[in-house]
């Protein structure tokens, strides 16, 4: 009997948590690991439940609390660390920042060779 409750509680709670809550799937240019990795972690705001992109498809998929943000403002974030979003294009400062693995722009990108990159003995200048 306690364990229903406690599933009846559960079930509650997502429910009202689904009312403000929405889940978008949109293209983001990238390339590698490192992408993923740096579009997840632009994403990581308060309002954003849940941040995925593959690397494979070029697919995010986010899921927020639209009372906190709107589908804008996360293609927004994104764009701002240096990626193109369907949406909102990154600027060219915000693109130039990013490792030269990653620009993904003029088929320039420097890991093409195999897909175990390490970009950890990666020093900036
Ligand atoms: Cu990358």
């Amino acid at each position: 009997m306690k364990y229903v409750l406690i599933l009846m509680a559960l079930a509650l709670s997502t429910a009202s948590f689904a009312q403000k809550k929405a889940q978008i799937e949109f293209q983001v240019s990238g390339v590698c690991g490192m992408c993923e990795a740096r579009i997840e972690k632009a994403l990581d705001v308060p309002g954003v439940i849940m941040a995925e992109w593959d690397v494979e498809t070029k697919k995010a998929t986010v899921a927020y609390k639209t009372k906190v943000l709107s589908e804008e403002q996360i293609h927004q974030l994104i764009a701002n660390v240096g990626h193109d979003t369907e949406k909102i294009k990154a600027t060219d400062e915000a693109y130039a920042n990013m490792h030269g693995c990653c620009k993904y722009r003029e088929g320039g990108s420097s890991c093409t060779g195999g897909d175990d990159q390490d970009h950890d003995d990666y020093r900036p200048e």
